[in-house]
Formats: structure tokens, sequence, C-alpha cells
């Protein structure tokens, strides 16, 4: 008996039983309930079984910050066990079916096996990722001053043909979009050219967006700082919104949730990117103070909730543009790295509900007569619906876990990589960090 089939077998039997029954007798109620409040819960179980999130490949590894890393035990050390780990989480919880790669992280000799791999586990393959915040060993050019942004034509080439490699390895395993997130900025006024640098970052992309194949997606991702200290190029969703109009109607901008300085109302830039058909995409995650990469929904549950609330609005409205890409990006400093991962997809499957059950047309009528109180509540009401039984339902009918932390730590899945992955030795971290 094979690994996963192993697995899959303790995975069904901590739900067997007592949490069985309790899960039915709680979703039964809950049911019941919002039957009560006009919904019909079957169709909301098929609705939050409509929601899928892509799970990024460099986040099955014990991430660090500058100041250490405190590697675990049982990591995957290779693109296939990266894809064994996602497949388990798209298991355990059936709402995660593809991974999202980083190039050259997950540069793999031999693409067919990949793609091989990828049919065998269950899986697919998100947008892709470029990488030009880091030289590679045996580059010719740096990027230390920037790679689109280099005043340097041929470090622009060098980034340039990188791109068109990551769109080539994209293209092999069937992504269908490329998302470029750009480290390029200064650290002290006068060192770059303000309006330079995003004119030459433009006139890259222009290049970039010409060469996709024509069923792709560009998604451009702001952040406000790190590594750059002073100012980054693609600081803010004002510069992202930039960029993606002068590109073309296949580029939009992505939202990861991290990139935004405290107290900023992330929700507001969704509905502002929505509202012109740019909402492209999104790396889910959560932060206190900077580019955290925490679980999401772990800090500000009610943000993320207030998030999906303005998707599936726009969704209900059919708004022109819309079909986000949903893809989390984190990195697990503390957490078992798939442990983590079942709690970030629980987070969102359960403020995708929530945003779900908001009684859209009370709330357009309170809006509309100044109702501030009730419009409020109308939110809140949805917000403070326990919805765990819901997505728990809508998880077990596709064969998944009620509770997929619980079901992952009965299943000894980690115990049995550790043996079967042994640590690298010292020294050997992974290079993505
Ligand atoms: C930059 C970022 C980007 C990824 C990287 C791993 O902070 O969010 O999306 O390339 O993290
Ligand atoms: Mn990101």
């Amino acid at each position: 008996m094979d690994a996963m089939s192993a697995t899959s077998e303790r995975l069904a039997a901590p739900d067997a039983g007592h949490a069985e029954r309790a899960h039915e007798r709680d979703f039964a109620a809950l049911a019941e309930r919002l039957e009560g409040e006009g919904f019909t819960a079957e169709a909301l179980v098929a609705e939050v079984q409509r929601f899928e999130v892509a799970l990024p490949s460099w986040a099955f590894a014990t991430g660090g910050t500058r100041f250490g890393r405190f590697s675990g035990v049982g990591e995957p050390r290779t693109l296939r066990e990266k894809m064994e780990d996602a497949a388990l989480v798209h298991r355990l919880t059936g709402a995660a079916p593809r991974i999202s790669l980083h190039i050259p992280w997950d540069a793999a000799r031999d693409l067919d096996e990949v793609r091989a791999d990828a049919r065998r586990l269950g899986i697919g393959f998100d947008a892709v990722n470029s990488n030009t915040f880091q030289d590679q060993p045996g580059q010719a050019l740096s990027y230390k001053l920037g790679s689109f942004s280099n005043p340097s034509a041929a470090v622009r080439r060098q980034a340039i043909e990188h791109h068109l490699q990551v769109i080539e390895v994209g293209k092999a395993v069937g992504s269908k979009a490329l998302t470029v997130w750009l480290a390029d900025g200064s650290n002290y006024p006068g060192q770059m050219s303000l309006r330079g640098s995003f004119d030459r970052v433009r006139e890259c992309l222009q290049e970039v967006y010409a060469a996709m194949p024509e069923d792709w997606r560009l998604f451009t991702e702001h952040k406000p700082y790190e590594p750059a200290f002073y100012a980054t190029v693609v600081q803010d969703w004002g510069s992202s919104l930039l960029l993606a109009q002068a590109l073309g109607p296949r580029a939009q901008c992505l939202v990861d949730l991290g990139h935004h300085l405290p107290s900023v109302n992330i929700e507001l830039i969704v509905a502002r990117l929505l509202g012109v058909g740019k909402l492209g995409g999104f790396h889910f995650n959560d932060s206190k103070y900077g580019d955290d990469d925490l679980t999401a929904g772990s800090i500000k549950p009610y943000v993320l909730f207030l998030i999906f609330h303005e998707l599936v609005l726009a969704g209900r409205e059919r708004l022109p543009g819309f079909d986000p890409a949903y893809m989390i990006d984190q990195s697990h400093n503390l957490k078992d790295p798939i442990e983590a991962l079942l709690q970030t997809v629980d987070q969102l499957q359960q403020a995708y509900a929530k945003a779900c059950l908001v009684d859209h047309a009370r709330l357009a009528e309170h809006q509309a007569s100044g109702d501030v109180i009730m419009a409020e509540r109308t939110l809140k009401q949805a917000y403070e619906t326990d919805v765990r039984p819901l997505v728990a339902e809508a998880r077990r009918r596709r064969g998944g876990a009620v509770d997929p932390v619980l079901a992952f730590r009965a299943s000894g899945y980690r115990a049995q990589k550790t043996v079967e992955r042994p640590a690298a030795p010292p020294g050997g971290a992974p290079t993505h960090l």
C-alpha cells in the first residue's frame, strides 16, 4: 500500500464515529437555521464547493527571516515532494486543486515528468511566478540595482529573457497566467529616477505581455517596501493599475494582502480594481505590521470577510472581467507548513461562505436609505454566522475532512515523510529563502 493510500486509509478513520455524528448534528442545525432565513443549505454547500485556491510551491518547506530559520522535519526537498504535499492538502479540503510554481526555485529538468506527477497526484498548475529579486548562480548580470527598471539595457534584456523562459515552463505544465512581482526600487532619495524606472518597467512588461500565449493573463503585484526601503517601482495599487492598463486587456492587478501599510483599506482597493475590471487575483495571507506572510484570517478575519463580500457581490452582479485567481502566499516559520495551509484553506472557505450569506438586497436598501446601523448589521449578521458546519460539509461531500488539521495529525503523514525525507545536511537549506 503506497504512502498516499496508507495515509488516505488513516485519513478517513478519524472522521468516523463521534466527529462525524457531531458534524451531522451541527450541519443539520445550521441548515435549518439558514432555511429559516431564506437560504437553501444545499445551494450554499454547492457554492462553497465552487471556491478553489492555488497553493504556493514555496510554502511547503519551513520559511525563515533574516534572523534565522527553524527547519521542520519531513519537508519536501524536490518539486515532486512539494506536489505530493499539495495533493494531500487538496485531498483533505477538496478546494486546492492547483499549485503555483516559482521559477527557478521549481525549475525541473524533465517537465514531462512534472506533468505526469501532477496527473498521478490529481493536481494542476496555476499562475507561474518569475524571480528577478535574486541573482542565480552563474547569472551574467546582477539585479542588485533592479531588473526591468535597471538603467542597463543588458540587465533589462536578461530579465526579459528570464520571463520568456518562465512562460515556456508555464506553457509546458499548463499554467494560464504569469505573476510578476518586482523587488525593483531604491534605498535612498536620488538613487533612482522615479519616472524613468517606471517607464522602463512598463516597456519591458510590454515585451513580456506580447510574448504570452493568447489565452494567458499577466498579473502585476504591487508592494510598498522590502527589499527596497525608500521607493519601490511598483509600490501601490495605483502603480500596478497604471501598468495593467498600459499593457492591455489580459493584464490585471494581483493583490497580496500583506503588501499594504497598516490601516490601508484593502477591501476598498479590491472594490476599485473590480470596478474597472482589473482585479486579476490574490495572494492570501495575513499580517500585523509588514509583509509578515502569516496564516490568512489569523490577524484580521473581518478584513478577509469584507474582501470576500466585495468579491461575492461582484460575482453576483456578473461584473465585466470578473475572474479572480485565488492563490495563497505565505511563509510558515513556526507552524507545520501543511497544517498552516489546511488552516488557511479552511479560513478562506469560511470567509467565502460568510460572504455568501450577506443579504445584498437588504444591504442596498439600508445603504440607499442611509440607515448606517442596519447596513452594518446586515454585514455583521453574515460575518457572525458560524459557518464551520457548512464548509465542513462541503469538504466531506468531496471526500475531504470535516476537520483537516485533526485528520492530518491523525494520519501520521508528517512522521511518515520524516522517515522518507531525511533532513537535508546542515547548510543544505533550500535556495528559496
Ligand atoms: C513578494 C511575494 C511575491 C513572491 C514572493 C515569494 O513579497 O509576495 O509574490 O514572489 O513573495
Ligand atoms: Mn505575493
